[in-house]
């Protein structure tokens, strides 16, 4: 027992935190920090109430500077969020690039079709759920780890079936090493500027940030030291497939 209070303790004081600061489209790079909202302070978000839990800092464009550019992606493209430590990118002396592996927890993406991926506003977007990735109980593996063990990269597909047009692409992790109470679970989420062409006409149900989580969501308030998590509710919605 004491050995799991001083992990939990330990986890909880470690302020290694992340940033998804590059896409890749279809493996091609569109360059570091280009087209995404990135903030100039990497801490978590922890209330999920806040507007803050929308795109991060960048609903503030006094906080963050709105990038110009608005990345193209076919529909039905495969793309790559990657994440790193500090802005400054990939970082081979750093252990804790591109996130601290204490900092265990699902990966998650949503989009919300807006008129211009570079307008500032953030508040009221209706967002879908395109991609979860959780815990697998049968191998004792956490998204983040295989974020880690990836270079800080996951990779999901653009439906095939939605509108073509101006959309945020918002990929999140939670971290969910002091996330026995809450607030504890740190909230990490950058969006990207994306234009869809190609698609459909498919409406994805939606919901709101912030509204979508509760901070009693199972995925969201619970220990993962003791007991042994065996089965573990993503937060959210379900995916939206064609
Ligand atoms: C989107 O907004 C940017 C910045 O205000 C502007 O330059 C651009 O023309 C807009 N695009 C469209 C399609 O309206
Ligand atoms: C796991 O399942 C139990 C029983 O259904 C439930 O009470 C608990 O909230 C679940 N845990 C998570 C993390 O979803
Ligand atoms: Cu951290």
């Amino acid at each position: 027992m004491l050995q799991l209070q001083t992990l939990a303790l330990f986890a909880s004081v470690a302020s290694a935190h992340t940033i998804f600061q590059e896409l890749w489209v279809n493996g091609v790079s569109q360059g570091h920090l280009n087209g995404i909202r990135v903030p100039d302070y990497d801490g978590p978000i922890t209330d999920v109430s806040s507007n803050d839990i929308i795109c991060n800092g960048g609903i503030n464009p006094y906080h963050t500077p709105i990038s110009s550019t608005i990345i193209p992606v076919t529909a039905g493209a495969q793309v790559t969020s990657e994440w790193h430590h500090t802005l400054s990118g990939a970082s081979a002396s750093d252990s804790a690039d591109p996130i601290d592996p204490s900092h265990k927890g699902p990966v998650i993406a949503y989009l919300a079709k807006v008129n211009n991926a570079t307008q500032s506003t953030v508040t009221g977007l209706s967002w879908f759920k395109i991609y979860e990735d959780g815990f697998d109980a049968s191998t004792n593996t956490w998204a983040v780890d295989k974020l880690i063990a990836n270079k800080g990269k996951v990779s999901f597909n653009i439906p095939s079936c939605i509108a073509a047009g101006d959309y945020l692409l918002r990929v999140e992790i939670i971290a969910l090493h002091g996330a026995s109470s809450y607030p504890g679970a740190q909230f990490y989420m950058e969006c990207a500027q994306i234009h869809v062409s190609g698609g459909g006409s498919k409406s994805p149900s939606t919901v709101s940030f912030p509204g979508a989580y509760k901070g009693s969501d199972p995925g969201i308030t619970l220990s993962i030291y003791y007991p042994a998590v065996t089965n573990y509710t993503i937060p959210g919605p379900s995916v939206f497939t064609c």
